[in-house]
């Protein structure tokens, strides 16, 4: 589709679409240079591995740094908490092992994410709990996942780093960690004891208000296990120390010695990605943040998460040398997805080029030059090795198994149709460009992967099929690409790894004591969470069933109940607002408002207003909430609180102001 001058937009041929874009994107680097040329991936990358891959490469071969995901308004504290701590090369028990698993603002039974097995989460929890598994859920709303919990520290959001201070002080107060597993591999013990010092289950209590009690025994359940995990979601992720947090709880599992040791069974093995030699031992902490591509607004820049995507809208807006004039949106919605709404779509509306790939007319590709209509995931080849991948981002992330599928496609597309996969897009542009593109299986991967490098040139004149693509990258893979596709339906491949022994020669160690966490551990202690006054509320995330992110929402069988997001509130808040269900209300925060449609929730914590996200419409679509909802994007800001490193802003645990009747 293109778009047409009066904004309308109108088919045109794939071939006049690739032709035209690429003319664009020629005449915007001969002009501005390769940097105007900016890339957003969002989450639907992960329906076919190569074309993130693709997708970078072609960045590189014309020379733009501005790389930017949606990881950096997701969860980007796991991978800088990875840096600061250093990470285990041998990875974790089996989650069956567990005695105890700690849930922060985590809902795995909704949203099959984060740190718990994502493999039908609600049945695997279940179980858990029934052969005695311990279960502790911090978090303002009794969630789906929280009905089994032994504790359920219904804390005020934003508190988790200090809960988990709190908890980290009892460890080593009581004597409960791993006193062998620390002297030979963990450093920054003592600065860690200093640090969680001010941090008494008693003043964080108050401060999280919560019982001191169950810290000390969300503390002992945890640390007296012989295994146990922390699964950490977004909800302290947007409450603006995730970094922080993901790095807490790292310590305390280190603290704890709940890794994988020489001779275990390796949980996490490879089967499409190659063979991997997983020792006891270490992979040190590296360098994290200060690394990448510097950004010319508010001093931010690329960091082990990747481009500050919340930075992008001033970073377009900002004129000058190295300004953004040209977007490529390769399966994401900036406008549902990114932090302020208003200043994300004055930026998309001056760029010279914004093209989008995607299915359906979301509310980026109405404001699109070009939106390239891909194949569908079930047009085209898919495998599993995103499960084996995940794992190197985050804590207790992946599948645990050997577990392996590729799948041919599974219909062809609709007869007549004018389509491309979506990293055909790259392969066509960088074509027309006269560039050449280097692929990569451990593109994007950290070092601490330890993955052999395995790059492949494309011919850039007999375009390979994708599943010719997938041969190539999948050449070194654990187990054989053909066994692998002898099971079409994925299988448990017969691949029993062991954890080798420490090297002799090994002086690496996981470091609790990072000085930069510890500094932004102390500026906490030292200013507590306040009410704000003008407003009282606080506003939290919350994942739905049926609709992910934005994806979804065109579909009416899927919002069969409401087709808007509603406001959940506390029944006793309502009574207090003098709100009845359904009523319409203003939700306001110091940098923006929405209307709302008001619904109870008895689960939640008083004082907090639940609504999930990717509602809502472009600026004007949508004044009338119980049509599509609203976009809380609108509420928030991208420069008034920001994590210095990934510039994630606030976008939970927002202070907002409920104003009924309208
Ligand atoms: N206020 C607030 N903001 C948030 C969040 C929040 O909780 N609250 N969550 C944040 C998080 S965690 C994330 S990850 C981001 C998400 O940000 P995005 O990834 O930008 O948003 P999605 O809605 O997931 O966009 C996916 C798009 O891809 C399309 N799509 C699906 N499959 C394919 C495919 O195979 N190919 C192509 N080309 N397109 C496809 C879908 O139709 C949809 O338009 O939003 C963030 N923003
Ligand atoms: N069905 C469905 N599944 C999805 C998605 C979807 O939209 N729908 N989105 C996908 C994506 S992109 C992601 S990133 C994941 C996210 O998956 P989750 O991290 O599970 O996402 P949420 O349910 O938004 O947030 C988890 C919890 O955080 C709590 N919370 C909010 N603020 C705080 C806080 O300050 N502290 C604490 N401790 N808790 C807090 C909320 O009450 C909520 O229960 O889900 C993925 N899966
Ligand atoms: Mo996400």
């Amino acid at each position: 589709m293109k778009r047409g001058s009066a904004g309308g937009h109108y088919s045109i041929g794939s071939e006049q679409a690739l032709d035209e874009i690429a003319a664009k994107l020629r005449e915007i680097i001969d002009r501005h240079g390769p940097r105007a040329v900016a890339l957003y991936s969002g989450t639907a990358i992960v329906s076919f591995f190569p074309m993130a891959t693709i997708a970078g490469a072609f960045m590189k071969s014309i020379g733009s740094p501005m790389r930017f995901s949606a990881n950096t308004i997701d969860k980007p504290g796991a991978q800088i908490a990875q840096a600061a701590h250093g990470t285990w090369q041998g990875g974790s028990p089996p989650f069956e092992a567990a005695e105890a698993w700690i849930l922060i603002g985590l809902n795995p039974v909704i949203s099959k994410s984060g740190g718990f097995p994502p493999n039908n989460p609600a049945r695997r929890l279940k179980e858990a709990v029934a052969r005695g598994m311990k279960l502790i859920v911090i978090d303002p709303r009794a969630t789906e996942s929280t009905a089994r919990a032994h504790i359920h520290l219904q804390s005020k959001p934003g508190t988790d780093p200090q809960l988990l201070a709190a908890m980290i002080r009892v460890i080593l107060a009581e004597g409960l960690a791993d006193s062998d597993f620390i002297l030979e591999n963990v450093q920054g013990v003592e600065e860690l004891r200093k640090a969680v010092h001010p941090f008494s289950p008693e003043a964080v209590a108050v401060e999280a208000g919560v019982s001191a009690d169950n810290i000390v025994e969300a503390a002992r359940v945890f640390a007296q296990s012989r295994y146990a995990g922390i699964g950490l979601g977004v909800g302290p992720s947007f409450s603006l120390h995730g970094g922080l947090t993901d790095y807490l709880a790292t310590c305390m599992i280190s603290l704890c010695g709940f890794w994988s040791r020489a001779g275990d069974v390796v949980q996490r093995p490879h089967v499409l990605l190659p063979p991997y030699k997983a020792k006891a031992q270490a992979s040190p902490p590296f360098k994290g943040w200060g690394i990448g591509p510097q950004m010319r607004v508010r001093g931010l820049t690329g960091s082990a998460a990747g481009m500050p995507t919340a930075a992008l809208s001033e970073e377009i807006l900002l004129e000058g040398e190295g300004q953004v004039r040209a977007l490529i949106v390769l399966a994401g919605n900036p406008l549902m997805a990114w932090p302020d709404q208003l200043l994300a779509h004055k930026a998309l509306s001056s760029l010279e080029l914004l093209v989008t790939t995607g299915y359906e007319m979301s509310s980026t590709a109405k404001l699109s030059h070009y939106v390239i209509a891909p194949k569908l995931t079930l047009e085209i080849d898919g495998d599993s090795s995103e499960l084996e991948f995940v794992k190197y981002n985050g804590l207790l992330r992946g599948i645990e198994g050997p577990y392996g599928r590729y799948a041919p496609a599974i219909v062809p597309p609709p007869e007549g149709s004018d389509l491309i996969e979506d990293w055909e897009l790259f392969y066509e542009l960088a074509k027309r460009l006269g560039l050449g593109l280097t692929i990569s299986t451990s593109y994007g991967l950290m070092d601490h992967a330890h993955l052999p490098p395995n790059s492949v040139t494309l011919d850039m004149t007999v375009k390979p099929t994708s599943s010719e693509l997938l041969e190539m990258l999948y050449a070194n893979s654990r187990v054989p690409l053909s066994e692998v596709k002898n099971h079409p339906h994925g299988a448990m491949f017969d691949v029993e790894e062991r954890v080798y022994p420490r090297d002799a020669d090994c002086t690496a160690r996981l470091d609790v004591g990072n000085p930069l966490m510890l500094e932004e551990l102390s500026e906490i202690a030292s200013a507590p969470v306040t009410a704000e006054l003008d407003f009282p509320y606080l506003m939290i995330c919350r994942r739905i069933n049926n609709i992910m992110n934005s994806l979804g929402r065109s579909n009416p069988q899927l919002l069969s109940r409401t087709p808007y997001n509603p406001a959940y509130l506390h029944p006793d808040d309502m009574v207090a607002l003098g709100a009845t269900e359904g009523d319409v209300i203003s939700l306001e925060s110091k940098f923006g408002s929405v209307k709302a449609i008001i619904m109870a929730d008895g689960d939640l914590r008083r004082g907090t207003v639940s609504i999930t996200h990717s509602f809502g419409g472009l600026p004007g679509e949508d004044d009338d909430p119980s049509v599509m909802g609203c976009n809380i994007g609108r509420l928030l800001s991208t420069t008034a609180e920001f994590d210095p490193i990934t510039g994630i802003p606030r976008m939970s645990a927002l202070p907002v102001r409920v104003t009924v009747g309208l």
